[in-house]
């Protein structure tokens, strides 16, 4: 899943694809590089983000979802049912929810539909961010969600841990090492460390500071790899042409035959 962020403030790439143009030649960029979907945000949920409003979200998001849905698959990043249902109206196929609150619109739609974690809000989910037991709590709603969308009907459910969304580095690398279990589950697992500020932290620069956002491609392919072998079957990243070369690699190294990409799981289509 490629990320194509239509925003003047997202934390790696704000700015860049803001007018729609650039975002709809980025989007098809990703997908010659081998992005199987495109997923369009018009509102950045980094922390501390504010939120914008529905007529700017949906002036963002609806002419780049309707120029690309005919070359790949589409995505929507939000937490708005209008934007969500506009989207799709649009030819999004997939509702990837921050919010894990909007499998009725995937239900009506037929949409497929993304059930992320996350504590608290953008505005102040890194601050001080507790758990009992994240590993237990996250997957236990995960489960809870993805069971709520399976009986209103949503035939394609994804479940994502939410790195980043509200959880300390030590909360992330929980949720990574104990991403096996969640697979077990047997729905799709989706995971987004991309550029993440944990990368930074767990695997400073050479003075010891943490990795700035343009130098954590090295800790954002790791850690994808990881959550590809540990059986994830979509990762949600910026780096697209780097995340398909080691997909591809984690497929050949794990059948022992060249020239293989591991087949995605639930009909994710191009
Ligand atoms: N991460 C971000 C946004 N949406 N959706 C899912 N399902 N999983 C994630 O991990 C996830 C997500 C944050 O990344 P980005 O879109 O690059 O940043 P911003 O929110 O600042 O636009």
């Amino acid at each position: 899943m490629g990320v194509l962020n239509v925003t003047p403030d997202s934390f790696s790439d704000g700015g860049l694809f803001l007018d729609a143009e650039r975002a709809v030649a980025h989007g098809l960029d990703m997908a010659r590089q081998g992005a199987d979907v495109v997923d369009v945000g018009g509102e950045s949920s980094r922390p501390g983000a504010e939120p914008v409003s529905e007529r700017e979200e949906l002036a963002r998001v609806v002419p780049v979802v309707e120029a690309l849905s005919g070359h790949v698959r589409v995505s929507v990043d939000t937490v708005k049912r209008a934007v969500a249902e506009a989207a799709v109206d649009a030819g999004a196929t997939l509702v990837n929810d921050i919010s894990a609150s909007l499998w009725p619109v995937a239900a009506e739609s037929g949409a497929g539909w993304v059930v992320m974690h996350m504590q608290g809000t953008p505005r102040t989910m890194q601050d001080d961010p507790r758990y009992g037991h994240v590993v237990t709590e996250v997957h236990a709603f995960l489960r809870d969600r993805a069971r709520r969308a399976l009986e209103a009907g949503v035939g394609e459910v994804w479940v994502d841990p939410g790195i980043g969304f509200g959880k300390t580095a030590e909360h992330n690398l929980a949720l990574l090492h104990h991403l096996p279990e969640l697979v077990a589950d047997g729905l799709p697992v989706l995971v987004g460390t991309s550029r993440k500020a944990f990368l930074g932290r767990l695997a400073p620069g050479p003075g010891g500071d943490p990795a700035p956002v343009t130098d954590r491609l090295a800790g954002s392919i790791a850690t994808a790899t990881w959550a590809m072998l540990a059986g994830a079957s979509m990762v949600r990243v910026h780096d697209v042409s780097s995340a398909v070369e080691a997909a591809t690699l984690v497929g050949t190294t794990r059948l022992g035959t060249p020239g293989a990409r591991p087949a995605a799981r639930s009909g994710v289509e191009r």
